[in-house]
């Protein structure tokens, strides 16, 4: 089976399960899990910060960001096709009570206009702005990677109305990859940072929420406990994590160029729109127009041929890549997605 419906699949690898198995381990509520602990450490100086936060999933990391840093009553500026609104279950609202004020983004990305324009003014009667998040690399924008200037400039705009910036950066370090920027360039913007280890890093769960503010972190570390996101020994996750940070991040790169290949073979398919041009990292989203098959039907025949994807809208699919899919196997899957659409 070659499973390109999410860089979420993956399966840890022998050496990252033995990483599992030697780490030492404590109870973190405690803040004893020594494992944890450097897992932090190594996060937070990966992204240029003081300080991080573990946390089950990247879900879990946006909400308490969102929850430490906007009252109930207030306003979040996001793109409209973020993962926090059309992914998260509501829980902006029905968690952490805060109203979202979308802006319509170019393939996920707003531009810093666009963001000032969405900052609510101080009067009376107005709803008042309590923060900005962005999405990068922005999963239903394309994959799309913000431009450094683009940031520099929403940061210009945040700074001069004292708003703060929560980044989502899921996959930040595709983004690292893709332009050359490091993940402290992108992070100095933004008062908080999330990041996930198990998505293209490969290990089964958890995210890193990064700042440099201890008052904040500890608020984090509050609501952590009250989401119900605080564990015990998970230093047996953390471990996975800093396999995956020391020897998943620069191999990206071959995902993004899977990506981008697989993007070249589906162009040349009848019935397949795709931009290659569009694939900047590891996700490739194309239209499938056949007058014999269904897109539900499209994807139940690839499945029997054994590839999986999504499908993301009416003619829509989404494909990503990941450590678990080799050169090889994106050759096999284009060549599956034409026979099916013969
Ligand atoms: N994205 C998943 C699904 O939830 C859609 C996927 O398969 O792409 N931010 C971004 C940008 C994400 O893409 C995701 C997961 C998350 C946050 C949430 O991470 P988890 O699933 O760990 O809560």
């Amino acid at each position: 089976m070659i499973d390109l419906r999410s860089d979420t699949v993956t399966k840890p690898s022998p050496s990252m399960r033995e990483a599992m198995a030697r780490a030492e381990v404590g109870d973190d509520i405690y803040g004893e899990d020594p494992t944890v602990n450097r897992l932090q450490e190594v996060g937070a100086a990966l992204v240029g910060k003081r300080a991080a936060l573990f946390v089950p999933s990247g879900t879990l990391g946006n909400q308490l960001s969102l929850r430490a840093q906007a009252e109930p009553g207030r306003e979040v500026i996001v793109e409209g096709r973020c993962h926090i609104i059309r992914y998260e279950q509501g829980a902006a609202a029905a968690l952490a009570g805060v109203q979202l004020h979308w802006v319509t983004g170019t393939q996920g990305l707003m531009t810093a206009e666009q963001v000032e324009a969405a900052i609510r003014p101080k009067d009376p009667y107005s709803i008042q702005t309590a923060l900005i998040s962005i999405e990068n690399t922005h999963n239903a924008g394309g994959g799309t990677v913000y431009p450094l200037s683009t940031i520099q400039a929403i940061h210009a705009v945040a700074s001069a109305h004292q708003v703060p910036m929560h980044l989502d950066g899921a996959r930040l370090f595709n983004a690292v990859v893709a332009s050359g920027v490091s993940a402290a360039e992108y992070a100095r913007h933004f008062e908080t940072v999330t990041f996930c280890l198990s998505k293209g890093l490969g290990a089964p769960a958890g995210s890193l929420i990064a700042t440099d503010d201890p008052g904040l972190l500890e608020r984090l570390r509050r609501f952590r406990r009250m989401y119900g996101g605080a564990m015990r020994q998970s230093g047996i996750l953390a471990a996975a994590g800093l396999y995956a940070l020391k020897h998943n991040i620069q191999r990206l790169a071959e995902d993004h160029a899977h990506a981008k290949r697989l993007a070249t073979r589906l162009q040349q398919i009848p019935g397949v729109a795709i931009d290659p041009a569009t694939v900047e990292t590891n996700m490739l989203f194309f239209e499938v127009h056949s007058n014999k098959l269904s897109l539900p039907a499209f994807v139940a025949a690839l499945k029997q041929e054994g590839v999986l994807i999504n499908a993301v809208g009416a003619h829509t699919c989404r494909a990503v890549t990941h450590l678990d899919v080799s050169a090889e196997m994106i050759e096999q899957a284009a060549d599956r997605i034409a026979r099916v659409l013969k």
